[in-house]
């Protein structure tokens, strides 16, 4: 039996990983249980057959009801475990979902680095996953705005290297003493525990203005980098600067970066701020939803790198964490690339029980004296302590592919049983001894360090302001707007005037028009004179229009198809399979979840369609498009049904594509009511704002509707 469990948790993705490039898979399938086993019946925890798990043991009269007796092992063993089933959420990042994957280089990076990982092109070197928001409690909801971690686990063949990034490349604070009142700052004010989840109250607000260093962050995560679409359509950065050791012995210093093979892309604030209450899984059932169909998401790996001989050379501080390092200084080198494309088998023991570390680099890889990073590399272990105890390292998720052996021992929970007489080092035995370096020990840089003690930071720190309008001068028109629309929106939830009124203020350090834009919004006195000129300079890769996906796709979008009785069958079944050919994911919404007749089918004897939804279950804002085929009747009954017609206008008010055949041609053209943009209204197919309409079926219009739905939002 024990071998069935064991093939019956090898899947498909994992055979096909086979050998030593499933060498995770394969470790976590050694302790993985079956609960849809066929021989598998309730057993205690200690192993006792179990026949009745649904009573407890009772002293009963003739009408069976009495007490109930402490005595019930079973019962109490139930109830025990229960009241302990909690852990501590994360106390930053609780709210989250991860994936398994691999991670394989299609350019070695010797060069620089003398890590297996970063140089070995034949290896496939397994990883895991977690994206999480920051604020949020466990329950929260996905689509708030808020950074976005992203926290890869190497499970490298030199031991486990954690990449604890964000999708943001800057951080709050510099330096890392202050990383609890950023935190306090940003979660629930702490007399009344509000608001949840959300960064528009007056704390956090009013750290943002005590601290200037802030100002770079601030803006990004009021940019539509904090409500990304989807997590398989954002970049992540491990944000501090790290080093990299080639095997000559020369450091470089290095950030390292993904970019999604997708391109970025984010919702618009009122999307996100319903899916917030109408799907808050949102997010993690994306994420869910493409591995299972088989999209696999993929990110190139880059590196940015810096001879130790040139970190003197920009105006920046490169150890200072609230900087870019621009691609037109320090280009991105593609390397690699990661790809998810396999879900968790459980979400406790694997996305709950992943723990990072900043710290756990492997040999070729090393810090730098980022303040930031450093007080992370004491952070993350000792919360690991509290969050899973001291053995946590044993856990499946966490545990290394790779061989562990050394004289830590004991501790709550300890798993490993370690054969022999000694647990230290050095023993008579020389059990146990630490490796050479060409056995591929971890070498430290013999760094040479002079100073003096004291709580400073370099002079390159203390300059706030230039990357902040670097970083608003280098988006879009609408990137730009929706930084006001957002400052705006926060703002107005800070009560204090002292609060937003100095923020008004803050905000033209940056750029006169835009503090003037929030002021007049939000309150503020509105400011006449900049305090500091902008520069007007600008750097690529900052704006997300920079990383449109190199092929525009549609796969894995989510498109709406609305239909009621007396629908056209050939538009309908034409854009279905049009849409289903190009990797979308169509799906059908009508009136009710039962068959939807078309034009002409007979309701006696037609099959008839069966919606995947009906029009009360769900909202324009869990798709990123639709279609709505005609038929004089089908398009009379939406046209009496309000949801559909506030459906159609509120994705069109969300800068969605949206197509339409014959009679629902002049139902969209109703229900957007816009006099701007043009319809069909002869033979031919008409695109304009996002609206595709032909009024007669035509493949030309399927195509034109595919089109226009890969990209809508930022195409206009
Ligand atoms: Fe952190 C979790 C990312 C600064 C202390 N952090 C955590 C997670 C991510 C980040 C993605 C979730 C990991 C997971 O999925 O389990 N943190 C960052 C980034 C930072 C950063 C990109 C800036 C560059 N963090 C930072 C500082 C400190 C911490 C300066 C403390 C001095 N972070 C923690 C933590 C957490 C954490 C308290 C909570 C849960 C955990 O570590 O495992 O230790």
């Amino acid at each position: 039996m024990a071998s069935q469990i064991l093939s019956s948790g090898l899947d498909k993705a994992q055979q096909a990983m086979g050998g030593e490039k499933g060498a995770k898979l394969n470790q976590l399938a050694s302790v993985t249980k079956d609960v849809h086993d066929k021989n598998a019946r309730i057993t205690s925890d200690y192993g006792v057959k179990q026949s009745n798990t649904d009573d407890w043991l009772k002293v009963v009269n003739e009408d069976k009801t009495g007490p109930m007796l402490l005595e019930d092992p079973f019962a109490r063993e139930k109830i025990h475990r229960f009241d302990h089933e909690r852990i501590p959420e994360r106390v930053v990042h609780a709210r989250g979902t991860g994936a398994f994957g691999k991670f394989t280089l299609f350019e070695s990076a010797a060069d620089v680095t003398s890590a297996g990982v970063l140089t070995d092109t034949s290896r496939e070197t397994p990883v895991f996953l977690r994206f999480s928001t920051v604020l949020g409690s466990r329950g929260s909801a996905d689509t708030v705005r808020d950074v976005r971690g992203f926290a890869v686990k190497f499970y490298t063949q030199e031991g486990n290297w954690d990449i604890v990034g964000n999708n943001i490349p800057v951080f709050f604070i510099q330096d890392a003493i202050k990383f609890p009142d950023v935190i306090h700052a940003g979660k629930p004010e702490p007399h009344n525990e509000v608001p949840q989840a959300q960064t528009a109250h007056n704390n956090f607000w009013d750290f943002q203005f005590m601290h200037p260093e802030a100002t770079h962050m601030f803006l990004w995560t009021q940019s539509d980098r904090a409500i990304p679409r989807s997590y398989r359509m954002m970049q992540g950065f491990g944000v501090n600067t790290f080093t990299l050791t080639n095997s000559k012995g020369e450091r470089h210093f290095v950030k390292f970066i993904f970019t999604p093979e997708l391109g970025v892309h984010s919702f618009v604030w009122d999307e996100a701020l319903k899916l917030a209450g109408q799907d808050p899984d949102f997010h993690r059932k994306d994420l869910w939803e493409a591995i299972e169909n088989g999209a696999y998401p993929k990110w190139k790996f880059g590196i940015q790198v810096i001879p130790e001989a040139n970190e003197q050379d920009f105006d920046f501080d490169i150890l200072d964490a609230t900087k870019v390092w621009p691609e037109e200084l320090v280009p991105i080198r593609y390397i690699g690339q990661l790809e998810l494309n396999r879900n968790v088998d459980e979400f406790f023991t694997q996305t709950e029980q992943v723990a990072f570390c900043t710290s756990h680099v492997v040999p070729g890889i090393g810090f730098s004296d980022d303040p930031l990073l450093q007080g992370r590399n004491f952070s993350y272990f000792d919360t690991q302590l509290s969050r899973l105890g001291v053995n946590w390292q044993e856990l499946p998720i966490n545990k290394p592919v790779c061989p562990v052996m050394n004289h830590n021992r004991d501790g709550a929970m300890r798993h490993t049983i370690t054969k022999g007489t000694v647990n230290y080092w050095p023993n008579r035995f020389e059990s146990c001894p630490p490796a050479a370096p060409q056995e591929g020990a971890y070498v430290d840089y013999p760094e040479k360090i002079a100073g003096i003690k004291a709580r400073m930071r370099s002079k390159k720190f203390k300059e706030h302001f230039n990357q902040a309008q670097l970083f608003y001068n280098s988006l879009s028109p609408p990137e730009k707007a929706h930084v006001v629309g957002a400052l705006s929106f926060e703002l107005d939830h800070c009560e204090d005037p002292v609060v937003y009124k100095r923020m008004c203020e803050r905000l033209t350090e940056i750029d006169l028009e835009l503090a003037q834009q929030v002021a007049e919004m939000v309150g503020g006195d509105v400011p006449q004179n900049a305090s500091r000129p902008n520069h007007g300079k600008k750097a690529k890769g900052l704006s997300q229009m920079d990383y449109m996906p190199e092929k525009p796709t549609i796969a894995t979008r989510r498109v709406a198809i609305i239909i009621a009785d007396g629908y056209n069958p050939l538009a309908y079944n034409g854009v279905k399979a049009a849409l289903s050919a190009a990797g979308a994911l169509p799906f059908t919404i009508g009136p009710r979840r039962n068959p939807i007749f078309a034009a002409g089918e007979d309701k006696g004897s037609g099959k008839g369609v069966t919606p995947d939804h009906h029009l009360e279950g769900m909202r324009s804002t869990m798709f990123d498009s639709v279609f709505i085929p005609g038929g004089a009747k089908s398009i009379e009954t939406l046209r009496k049904n309000g949801r559909a017609l506030h459906w159609v206008r509120e994705a069109f008010g969300h800068l969605k594509a949206i197509g339409a055949t014959g009679e629902a041609v002049s139902f969209v053209r109703d229900a957007c009511q816009l006099p701007g943009i043009a319809f069909s209204n002869s033979g031919e197919v008409v695109s304009s704002y996002g609206v595709v309409t032909a009024e007669h079926v035509h493949p030309e219009s399927f195509k034109e509707v595919i089109q226009m739905a890969k990209g809508a939002k930022d195409f206009i």
